[in-house]
């Protein structure tokens, strides 16, 4: 089994990450690799940011890596929090307070509509890739569920009837901004 570490801080992003790809490779967290310091993501994109994280471990712990930037854009707010999607409410991880302002300043509005974009970048070999994946839906009125993470108890993805926040995790996997942008990190690991 090939080892490959997920660059992230975030718990919930590596069970998610290690589920979908199984036993075919083996996911080192950061702290399996001894780093514990917060990785700078100061880019104002996704893509910028995955690959600010990846080099960082490529450069400071000599490891192929692979990193993932995820944001949540809202129409109706001009794609915001997009990039911003983890500090909306100020700095931290905040969820709870992250979820209310997004609900306040969509508070009264028709359109609903939404995606989560995921980027994934990987460095490999010397190459450096970027893959992306994304999921239409809408930001419903209150938060339902509570499986998941971050905005998941907000979200509603067109093909489901129900929250992110309200599915196994098997089934968010699935149709997931995540979930399809690592079905081509793992297309690609699996031909080389
Ligand atoms: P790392 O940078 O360490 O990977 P992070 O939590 O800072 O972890 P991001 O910057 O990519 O990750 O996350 C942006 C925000 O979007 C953050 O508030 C997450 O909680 C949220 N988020 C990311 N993926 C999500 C998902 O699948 N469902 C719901 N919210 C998600």
């Amino acid at each position: 089994m090939q080892d490959i570490v997920f660059a992230t801080n975030n718990a919930h992003k590596l069970e998610e990450i290690r589920r979908i790809v199984g036993d075919d490779f083996r996911i080192l967290s950061l702290k399996e690799i001894g780093c514990e310091e917060d990785i700078p993501e100061t880019a104002d994109t996704l893509e910028g940011n995955a690959l600010m994280k990846a080099r960082y471990v490529k450069e400071h712990y000599g490891y192929d890596c692979f990193a993932d930037d995820t944001g949540l854009m809202v129409d109706a707010l001009d794609g915001a929090p997009g990039v911003y999607s983890a500090r909306y409410a100020g700095p931290g991880h905040d969820s709870a307070a992250n979820m209310a302002l997004l609900l306040k300043n969509l508070e009264g509005r028709a359109d609903r509509r939404a995606r989560f974009v995921t980027v994934i970048a990987l460095i490999l070999n010397g190459k450096e890739l970027t893959f992306e994946g994304r999921v239409e839906g809408e930001i419903l009125t209150e938060a339902h569920g509570s499986a998941g993470f971050g905005y998941d108890p907000v979200f509603r993805p067109l093909e489901s009837e129900t929250s992110f926040a309200e599915m196994s995790a098997d089934d968010k996997n699935r149709i997931s901004h995540r979930g399809r942008a690592t079905a081509k990190l793992m297309n690609y690991l699996t031909l080389q």
